[in-house]
């Protein structure tokens, strides 16, 4: 298991960090997830075997959300 810290930008309410968190949880692989709105990050523990950083940043940017790293 692999965890990494995203940084996202453009996320403003709620909604935008439950559709960040809707995204990433849609996705195969996923461990665990924390999705913080005021720092604009989230943390996410994945099966790399499954899914690779990458896909994971395609989702949050398909939601809709920059990712700054
Ligand atoms: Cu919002």
């Amino acid at each position: 298991m692999q965890t990494e810290k995203i940084k996202i930008s453009g996320m403003s309410c709620g909604h935008c960090q439950a559709a960040v968190e809707k995204s990433i949880k849609s996705l195969n692989g996923i461990v665990g997830l924390e999705v913080l709105l005021k720092e604009g990050q989230a943390q996410v523990s994945f099966d790399e075997s499954k899914i690779s950083l990458k896909d994971i940043r395609a989702s949050i940017e398909e939601a809709g959300y920059s990712v700054d790293n």
